[in-house]
């Protein structure tokens, strides 16, 4: 007996595909597996995470990416759905969609890291949503150490806190050169290109301070976000004029991936 049944499994390259497209006629709609397996195979890889100090918005800002890239299932988004009876309205609990744990939705903090695999046309990601928490540190630097790039939320009424700095100075020992400050809360701060610049410059110099003066080894990326009302973080926000770069989406669509296509 051969390990490889050569009869059900064919060559290598094109054995499991042509019995896939066999079964095809079978499958709903336009939807085409084949088609489907070879445009993913083709994508890269970005494995990112997500840091910051407690309640600065990592888990809203995720759900949101999820939701509002179509990433998520309409029977999810229904469990996380909250009805304001009072108000004839309902809102939809995107810190939810990420956090899974039982301990995690009645604190309403994020204790384990979440990780969450999504894909775009352009590129599949795995992202590890991480706690804030300073007794849950060592969960961020798990969810961290295989991470190309970090998204470091920052609350706009805050500013950068010590935990954004403890973090920060953990994603530089880890080796990560790519950092996004996701400058959140805007809503709060009523959209102020002030704040937002002056959390930037502030951001900029406690990476240069970390990094020992060589700030050129680590790209920095400041984009100005409502996770809670969507700005900027999969649509350009129209209430943030000043802005002229990225929406978050797009900035992790076009980052350098560790893993070209076909490695992943
Ligand atoms: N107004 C406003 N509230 C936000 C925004 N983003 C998050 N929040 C709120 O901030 C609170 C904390 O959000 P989370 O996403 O749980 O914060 P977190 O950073 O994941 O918290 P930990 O994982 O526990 O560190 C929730 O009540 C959110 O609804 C935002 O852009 N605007
Ligand atoms: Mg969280």
């Amino acid at each position: 007996m051969t390990l490889v049944d050569s009869d059900f499994w064919g060559s290598p390259q094109g054995g499991l595909r042509e019995s896939i497209q066999e079964m095809e006629p079978e499958m709903d709609g336009d939807f085409s597996i084949s088609g489907f397996l070879d445009s993913e195979r083709r994508k890269d890889l970005l494995r990112f995470t997500t840091a910051g100090s407690v309640d600065d918005g990592k888990s809203t800002l995720i759900g949101r990416l999820l939701y509002d890239s179509r990433n998520v299932y309409e029977d999810h988004i229904r469990a996380v759905t909250v009805a304001h009876p009072g108000q004839g309205r309902s809102s939809i609990d995107f810190a939810q969609l990420t956090d899974g744990l039982r301990a995690e939705r009645e604190q309403g903090i994020t204790i384990d890291v979440a990780y969450r695999y999504f894909s775009t046309e352009r590129r599949k990601f795995i992202i590890a949503d991480t706690p804030g928490h300073e007794q849950y540190t060592r969960n961020m630097a798990t969810g961290a150490s295989t991470a190309d790039l970090a998204i470091i939320l920052i609350d706009a009424r805050k500013g950068i806190l010590t935990q954004s700095r403890r973090h920060v100075y953990i994603a530089s020992l880890l080796g990560i050169r790519r950092l996004v400050a996701a400058i959140n809360k805007m809503d709060l701060v009523g959209f102020s290109a002030e704040v937002f610049h002056r959390i930037e410059r502030e951001f900029r110099e406690l990476v240069r301070q970390v990094g020992n003066g060589r700030s050129g080894e680590t790209e920095v990326e400041a984009i100005p976000v409502s996770a809670l009302e969507g700005d900027n973080v999969v649509a350009a926000s129209a209430r943030m004029p000043w802005y002229r770069g990225p929406a978050l989406l797009r900035h992790l669509e076009e980052a350098p991936a560790a893993y070209p296509s076909g490695l992943s």
